[in-house]
């Protein structure tokens, strides 16, 4: 199978898991349910479902169980991007080339609808498809990264740090924690969903994490400068408007570029101990690097 093919299998398996695990339109309070399917389905790279999927290549985990833990990781993200657009934080009216839940509905319901996705993330992780065992470590690493020693705890490093003249080291900690932690967690949970890796296999896959998810911020950090609104279905320049610090602002577009071609090659050396078996997640580091959008 080509990796154009695996992604299109993954990605229509994962549009169908989301549908799953959404409550239905026809279920009461309509309104929100409705407004949390428009944020959730049918948009987006689907990277973090991605990763967790190729992680799972190596434990021999079952669709079914990557399914539930690909749901879950991407309600999580939703949730943040529902929540960050808000006016109380980003202030943003595109999101995924559409308008933000704020604009479509209002805030109170996109505030609501981050908060259902996040309840409805560990919904999905005590699925019965997955083992009590295997449930309680998920929920567990899901909870990890995206409360205030991941994800949130990032944001609120983020939000402190308008118009601050953030150092390197400060900046890569930021977006360790804002974005790197859910990246991190998909690609461990997708191991874990197949088995109990050893630590040397989550040492790995902690370090091609570290990097692919640095790569990620750097990208985007560098699209953000190169790219137009249409393309990026987000409003791009609107980091150095609101006066972020970022990479591009710290270390130029070239040593961007540069660092992000440094991070793959880290990535791919990272996967060295699994051979063939982490096909995949070299491809995704490239694909990363790469993408235009
Ligand atoms: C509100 C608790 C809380 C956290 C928000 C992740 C995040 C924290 C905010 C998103 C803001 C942002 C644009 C960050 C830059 C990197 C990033 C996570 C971009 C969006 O993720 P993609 O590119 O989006 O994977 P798609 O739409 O493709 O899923």
């Amino acid at each position: 199978m080509t990796f154009e093919q695996w992604m299109r299998s993954v990605l229509d398996r994962v549009e169908s898991a989301l549908e799953h695990y959404l409550p239905a339109t026809s279920t009461e309070p309509a309104k929100l349910h409705e407004a949390m399917r428009y944020a959730v389905l049918g948009g987006g790279k689907r990277v973090r479902p991605l990763l967790c999927h190729a992680a799972g290549e190596l434990t021999d985990a079952k669709a079914e169980c990557l399914e539930a833990a690909s749901a879950a990781l991407e309600m999580i993200h939703v949730y943040s991007l529902v929540h960050d657009d808000m006016p109380c934080m980003d202030d943003d009216e595109l999101r995924r080339g559409k308008p933000t839940v704020h604009v479509k509905y209002d805030e109170a319901t996109a505030l609501l609808v981050g908060d259902a996705l996040q309840s409805q993330a560990f919904v999905a992780l005590t699925s019965d498809v997955l083992a009590p065992a295997q449930q309680a470590a998920l929920v567990r690493e899901l909870a990890l990264a995206s409360g205030s020693v991941g994800m949130a705890g990032g944001q609120a490093i983020d939000l402190a740090s308008v118009g601050q003249t953030l150092t390197r080291p400060q900046l890569e900690t930021m977006h360790r924690l804002k974005t790197g932690a859910l990246l991190r967690a998909a690609v461990r949970m997708g191991a874990l969903t197949g088995g109990t890796p050893d630590a040397k296999t989550l040492q790995a896959l902690d370090a091609y994490s570290a990097a692919v998810g640095l790569a990620f911020q750097v990208v985007d950090d560098i699209l953000d400068v190169t790219t137009d609104s249409a393309t990026l279905g987000k409003t791009a320049g609107k980091d150095a408007k609101d006066g972020k610090p970022t990479y591009v602002s710290i270390i130029g577009l070239d040593a961007s570029r540069a660092l992000a071609a440094q991070l793959r090659s880290d990535a791919h050396d990272a996967l060295a101990p699994f051979g063939a078996r982490a096909q995949r997640l070299a491809e995704l580091a490239d694909l990363v690097v790469n993408r235009v959008s």
